[in-house]
Order: C-alpha cells, then structure tokens, then sequence
C-alpha cells in the first residue's frame, strides 16, 4: 500500500474531536494495562443504580465464563430514557422517515418514554416477567425502538427476528428460546410493497404453543385476522395501560437480549448479551467511533432485525441522548437519491450503511447524489462486509466531497459493538482497512495452528482477552458457544474472520473463513440454504458456497444433485429458487443453481468445498490437488457445465 492512499486524518476533525490521537493513544496503553481501572472509569457513563465494585472477571479456557461489573445493577431502557429527561426531554430522540417519502414524524425523549412505560405496563398486565423471552418481529417503525426498551425496561429478553425472514424461521426462532409472547405489525412496508407480517407470524405460531399473547401494531391499516384471546392491538392495550412505569433492576449479568444469527452449521445461533457490559460498549463505541457531539442527527440505515439496529439505531445512540433517524424504506425508492434526500431533509450529520447500498448506488453514477446538496454531513460509516476501495473511494469522493472521514467499522453479532474501526480525529483511514482496534480490544492474528503472528502478516483473527460488550453465551447451548468460539484456538475468541495486518499494524479483514457467507451484509450459513435445499422432495442433495457478487459481496451458487427420476428443468430451477425464499427468506434465495450429477467427495464422504468454490467463482484453471477425490471425474462435468 503506497502512502498515496492514506487519507490523513482531518485537521478541522480532529480539533474539535472527542479523541484526538494523543487522547487514543493514552486510552489505548491504559486500557492495556490496567483494565479494572479503565472500565471502571469508563463505566460511569451508564447511570447504574447499584454502581459495580467488580470489574472485569472473565475466562477464555476451561468451560468460558465472561462477567463485567457483576454486582452492579440497572436498567437498559432507563438509561436510554429516563437519565435523559430533566436535560433533554423535549429534544427528539427519534427522526422517523417513512418509506413513502411524504411520511415522516418526530417523537421526543419525554413521548418515547412515555409510549415505553405504556407498553411495559401492558406486558406486564400480561403476565410477561422478568427473564421472559418475547419475540418481535416489526417492520422499521418506531413501536420496534418501544418494543425493545419495554421488554428491557420490565427484564424480559427481547428477541428480534428480522421481518424479512419466513414463517418457517420465525417459528424455529420462537422455538428456541421458548418466547412467551409476540409483538409483530399488521404489515410492513418496504419500497411501495407491502409486507404481510401478521400472515406470517400466525402460520409460524401454529408450531409455537409457548406464545400466549400477540401484540399486533396498527402499521398500514390492512386486514388482518386476529385471534380472540391471543392477539390485541398494541393501539388498545398500549391507550388502557398508565404512563408511569419504575423500571426493573436487573444485575450487569441478566440478559438483555438474544439475537439469532448464522453459523457453519444449520442451526442458527441464539447470541445472548448482557446488561450492563452491552450498554457500556453501545454507548463508548457510538460516541467515539462516530464522534458524535450532542445536538447531532446521527443515522443508521441498518434494519433493528440486526444487531447494527440494536446496538447503532437504538441502544447505543439513546443512551448518548443522540437523535437517531430509524428509515422504513430502501435506498432506491422511489428513486436512487432517497438516501441523500433524506440527509439533506433532516439534515443528518453522520451517516452509517452497509457497501453493499453504496456499490448499488455507484451503477447509477453521481446524478443522483448531485441533485442534493449533503452538506449537513460530517461523518460516513461503513458495516457488514469488506468495503471495496473502489466503493470507499466513491462513498468518500462523491457522497461526501473529499470532506468526510470514513469509518470502516468491523464487528459481528457476537462482539456486541464494533471492536475496529478508525476513530474520526485520530486515526488516518485507507479504503478497504478497518485500520486499529478501539482502546480495550486486542486482537491478534494466529496460524492454523494457532501460532501467534507477529508483524505484517495474514491469519486468522482472534481476539486474545474480553471485553464489555462480548457475547455471554448461546441461549440454552453453552457447550456450542465454547465449541464455536473457543475451540479452534485454545484461549481465544476465534471471530471466524480471516485478515491481513500492514506494516502500519492496519487490519484488513479478508472475509470468512468458515462456512458463512456475506450476502448484502447478512450473514447466512451455507449448511442454512442446503438444509431447506434438501428438503424439497425432487433434491437429493446439494451443496451451497457463497461466489464474487459485484453488488452483494457476495452471490449464493448452489449445485444441487437431483433424486434418480427428477428432471433438470427451467421451471424446476425457478421452484427451487422460490423455494428456499418460502423456507427461509428473500435473503437466502441462490442467485445460482447448477445441476450436479455428483458432488465433489473425500473418499470419507466430505464434500470438497473448496474446489466448488473455485468453479463458482470462475477459477478452474486454479483448482488446484483433486487427487483425494473419491472420483475425479465429477468435477469435469461441474466445470463443463458451469452455470451463471
Ligand atoms: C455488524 C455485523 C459479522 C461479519 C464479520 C465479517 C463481516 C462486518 C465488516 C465485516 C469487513 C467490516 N463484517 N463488518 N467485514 N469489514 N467493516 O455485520 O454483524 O451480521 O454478525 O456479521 O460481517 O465477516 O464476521 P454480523
């Protein structure tokens, strides 16, 4: 990497900067070396009703406990609320653009607790307790931000499923944690199309007999049936209940959440947060990544069915006081400005989305961005995936005319929080690096043996000590949380995440190096789509990789083995295809399917992944020793008849 493509930290940033590099230098050494004291210092931006005495207390061998300011106690939804109320009660705390461009409406810090109080006395009133997990499962409107604040305001567990995914997943999802209840829309909508949530969520809840009660949130006005003595409108019991709620005091360690996400294997994986390290880490990364002084209108243009919702448009923006923009829509509807429309309408100062929308964005040219004006921009922020220099180039170029820092921010659903990231005013970016990690994480880069590597290098990223924010466990499963995360490499949290580091010590996050792909910035596990590839009665078999998308990232190429008598048709690709969208969502449909008469195969039976790779990604003169194969041959005829 030439010096060329160091884009200097900004003098007029930097002067007015929370963390200017000194300060980022002086908090990374102390964070080093005497981390009780740095968080319990740091901590003390969470109001705590019993302020913690113990800090950190967290193991990586043996059966891995993690525990950050155990004997503390407070309430998540209080300190995104109530602290806030004497100061700025009448500042908005939520800009809501809805997806139809004339919709948009403003709610203060002094409403949005209200609302949170009603609908925490109306679960309550519904026998919904501490320590229960209630499923929700709402399209982008501000009763999602209420729905999480009320679960966490009475200690129940929220579990967010995100609105695109199908009955199917929904109901796996309810399953898994045992959700007493369900708080979901009529229906959603989504680029002028509706999406029917409540349809959806009735033919999941036939296999789910642990939801009692359905909140259903009033959100287009479309029919919909309900069911007597389970469902009510939220409008209805959210009017009947009081306003005033004391909000629970739940320890450090009581969950806060559980948020399901994709593993090597088929079965989703229930991530569990807790309390008080999870509000510390949402509220420390928001304000120091984002650098965001208050006054500011921050957005996130992420769904609050991921984590990047929970933690960047709820959890860590409201506890900073900060008004956060929540959009219903997509970036090209009605047209491919909307993004920049919107920016300019609330005049947004920092803004954080996903490469896959700005490479979206870059095929229609800078027209669309030039119409507007983006002024009010101070800061760009990325997530989800490798940002391609190309796409950081435009997004830094275009978007923000040279004049904004990017944050290249790599984290998981698993870290809580972003974990590496430039900070605005310290650290010099170059397109496609994450660059250095935040003050308080150490990550590291080990061999397939597990061999630490020093210097300019490339391996797999670990990360070699906890830090507030991490994951406790998999909800029910903590012997696959310490199989997953702290097997491969004994004593430290394996992120799954290949990298390079420069000789500056910049990180550049290669991708996965597990079964995950990345697609659009979502995460799905192959072993996910073979699972209800298989299910169809006409599949024998088939095996899914992810291959190079120049908009997704990432595609989804399936090669699919057909039972003795089915026939290879159009007309069957295309059921396939609609298929697994029924099974598990829009998302996970295959870009690609290639009929495989056989699969590549060890003489044990493991599919050779690797090479399926290779010929999805057009690279079959590298394919490299096939030798092991049990017959060779199969993989001539993949090559042979390679589709896309
Ligand atoms: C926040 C989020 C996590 C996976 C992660 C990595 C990829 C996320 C990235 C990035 C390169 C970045 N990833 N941010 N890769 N640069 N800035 O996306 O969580 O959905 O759990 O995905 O996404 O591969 O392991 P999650």
């Amino acid at each position: 990497m030439s010096d060329a493509d160091v884009v200097p930290v900004k003098p007029e940033i930097a002067a007015a900067a929370l963390i200017p590099r000194a300060r980022y230098d002086e908090m990374t050494a102390r964070a080093a070396a005497a981390p009780d004291e740095f968080w319990a210092e740091e901590c003390k931006r969470i109001d705590w009703m019993k302020a913690p005495t113990k800090i950190k207390n967290t193991n990586f061998t043996g059966d891995v406990s993690i525990k950050w300011f155990e004997d503390g106690t407070l309430n998540a939804a209080a300190n995104c609320l109530d602290r806030h109320l004497a100061e700025r009660g009448d500042q908005v705390a939520i800009i809501w653009e809805g997806d139809d461009p004339n919709d948009s409406k403003k709610v203060t810090y002094r409403e949005l607790h209200e609302q949170v109080c009603r609908l925490a006395n109306a679960l309550s009133a519904q026998g919904v307790k501490k320590g229960d997990v209630v499923t929700v499962y709402l399209p982008m409107i501000v009763e999602a931000a209420v729905a999480l604040l009320a679960c966490a305001r009475i200690g129940a567990i929220h579990s967010v499923v995100f609105g695109g995914f199908s009955p199917d997943s929904l109901a796996n999802r309810i399953q898994d944690c045992n959700s007493v209840a369900l708080i979901t829309a009529d229906e959603g909508r989504r680029g002028g199309r509706k999406v029917a949530l409540k349809l959806n969520a009735d033919e999941a809840l036939k296999s789910c007999p642990t939801v009692k009660n359905v909140i259903v949130v009033k959100a287009t006005g479309g029919d919909v049936a309900m069911q007597a003595g389970r469902d009510v409108w939220y409008e209805d019991v959210t009017a009947a209940a009081s306003p005033a709620h004391t909000p629970a005091e739940m320890n450090a360690e009581d969950p806060l959440f559980i948020l399901y996400t994709s593993g090597s294997t088929g079965k989703p994986k229930g991530v569990l947060h807790t309390t008080g390290g999870y509000m510390v880490w949402a509220s420390f990364t928001h304000q120091y990544v984002f650098d965001y002084h208050p006054g500011e209108v921050y957005w996130c243009t992420a769904d609050v069915g991921w984590v990047t919702g929970h933690t960047y448009i709820v959890y860590g923006p409201l506890a900073n006081g900060a008004t956060t923009l929540m959009f219903e829509g997509i970036p090209n509807y009605p047209d491919t400005s909307r993004f920049w429309q919107v920016v300019d309408k609330h005049q947004v100062n920092i803004f954080y989305t996903a490469p896959t929308a700005i490479r979206a964005l870059m095929r229609d040219g800078e027209g669309p961005v030039h119409k507007t004006s983006r002024k009010s921009l101070r800061i760009l922020g990325s997530v989800g995936e490798p940002i391609n220099p190309e796409a950081w180039n435009w997004y830094y170029r275009v978007v923000g005319e040279n004049r904004c820092p990017i944050v290249d921010t790599w984290w998981q659903t698993e870290t809580g929080g972003i974990l590496i990231s430039p900070l605005p005013g310290a650290i010099a970016q170059k397109p496609g690096s994450a660059t250095l990690p935040l003050p308080g994480v150490f990550p590291i880069l080990v061999d397939g043996e597990g061999q630490r590597l020093h210097g300019a290098t490339e391996g797999n990223l670990c990360i070699a000590d906890s830090w507030p924010g991490q994951m406790r466990s998999l909800y029910g499963d903590h012997a696959r949380f310490v199989q997953t995360y702290f097997s491969t490499f004994k004593g430290l949290y394996f992120t799954g995440d290949g990298a390079r580091r420069d000789a500056d010590g910049y990180f550049w996050i290669t991708g996965r190096v597990d079964d995950v792909i990345n697609v659009s910035g979502h995460r799905m596990g192959t072993a996910e789509v073979e699972s209800a590839l298989v299910l169809h009665p006409k599949v024998a078999e088939a095996a899914v990789v992810g291959f190079p998308h120049e908009i997704k990232g990432q595609g989804i190429y399936a090669y699919v083995t057909l039972v003795a008598d089915a026939e290879p048709t159009e007309a069957l690709r295309k059921e396939l295809v609609a298929w697994v969208r029924k099974e598990i969502g829009p998302i996970a449909a295959p870009d690609v399917i290639q009929w495989a008469p056989g699969l590549p195969k060890t003489r044990s039976g493991k599919i050779m992944r690797r090479i399926l790779r290779k010929i999805a990604a057009n690279e079959t003169d590298s394919l490299g020793d096939t030798s092991t194969l049990a017959d060779p041959g199969v993989v001539t005829d993949l090559v042979d008849n390679r589709a896309g």
